[in-house]
């Protein structure tokens, strides 16, 4: 309320002022998107509690390994995103937040995956030990097989909506961006990019592919739940396209420049396994330059929902300032 007054006192009467006011906007919608996005963290924690309940039967492992690659970590961006699109079309938050959980359990597994020594042998995840170092190679390999077949499930179950042709657009849309040509696809050529030098399209498709895509996902799943009419979702994929690029390039940005203790996972793996990436290809500075002006053209997709994507407006902003 106090910013808010704040914003009405300093309204534009010189460029400095002008300054003053955007900084405080900014400040404003950070200061938003924060309290939003640890809501949607706080409420992942409880329904990947609710749907991935500890067990005493003999199996026991496989669900501990599965809880612990996706219990108390994690920035909840896809989940975040997933909430506040179905926000906007005022779906239930029952609803959204089971959608959110099987997104997050694809988003886990493919972690849990991509850590594996045959991948990109990662030691540190999400600030700990990964789930194969943790417990060992073939329970990993498993858990993240069994978090796949369980996000489907918790799609196709009655309770994430009551109509049939929703769940199964979600099945069909989850299916899509998590296989050849989304998540895995991305995943093959990132192995590929190892050996073979790819030029600005290919990397530009690579990471559509890996990263990509499951954001798309999360931000078209509100939508299928608020049963959207099609200018609206396609408007979401287009935002969605670009803050995936302009995440990925923030990603690269901080496997150079982050430290292994921010991040919470090991960094400059890229440049040591020789990958391609954006700023392999562009330099640092006109990577960053590309980032922003992805982010600024993700909000233009907006305009259709006004003030409505705020949120969503404020996490494009955020995905190129972010430290984690
Ligand atoms: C193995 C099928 C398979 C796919 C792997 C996700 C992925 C594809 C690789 C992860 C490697 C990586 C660093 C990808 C770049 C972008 C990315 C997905 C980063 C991790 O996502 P964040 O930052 O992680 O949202 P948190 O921990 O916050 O959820």
């Amino acid at each position: 309320m106090a910013a808010y007054r704040c914003v009405r006192l300093i309204r534009s009467k010189s460029k400095k002022e002008n300054i003053v006011l955007q900084l405080v906007e900014t400040h404003n919608q950070m200061t938003g998107l924060q309290a939003a996005m640890a809501e949607v963290a706080t409420l992942m924690e409880d329904s990947i509690q609710v749907l991935l309940p500890p067990t005493e039967l003999p199996e026991a492992k496989l669900i501990d390994a599965m809880r612990y690659g996706t219990l108390g970590g994690g920035k909840r961006l896809r989940p975040f995103l997933a909430v506040a699109t179905a926000d906007m079309f005022g779906v239930s938050r029952s609803c959204s937040l089971r959608v959110a959980t099987a997104i997050e359990f694809v988003h886990c597994y493919s972690l849990i995956h991509d850590d594996l020594p045959s991948m990109d042998d990662g030691q540190l995840r999400r600030g700990r030990p990964t789930v194969h170092k943790q417990f060992d190679e073939a329970t990993a390999v498993l858990a993240g097989d069994a978090l796949l077949a369980r996000a489907f499930e918790v799609l196709a179950d009655p309770d994430t909506h009551e109509d049939p042709r929703v769940r199964i657009a979600l099945v069909a849309a989850l299916a899509r961006a998590a296989g050849a040509h989304g998540l895995v696809g991305g995943q093959m050529l990132d192995l590929m990019g190892e050996k073979t030098e790819f030029n600005e399209a290919t990397i530009t498709r690579l990471q559509r592919l890996k990263t990509g895509e499951l954001i798309a996902v999360a931000c078209e799943a509100g939508a299928i739940l608020g049963r959207a009419d099609a200018p609206r979702r396609m408007a979401l994929r287009n935002y969605a396209h670009d803050l995936g690029l302009a995440f990925q390039i923030a990603d690269d940005l901080l496997d150079i420049e982050g430290r292994e203790n921010d991040v919470g996972k090991s960094v400059g793996r890229d440049a040591t396994a020789g990958k391609a990436t954006f700023i392999s290809i562009l330099g640092l500075d006109r990577a960053r330059e590309h980032a922003a002006l992805l982010s600024a053209q993700a909000c233009k997709h907006l305009a259709v929902f006004d003030r409505k994507a705020a949120l969503l407006e404020a996490a494009a902003n955020f995905v190129i300032a972010r430290r984690t």
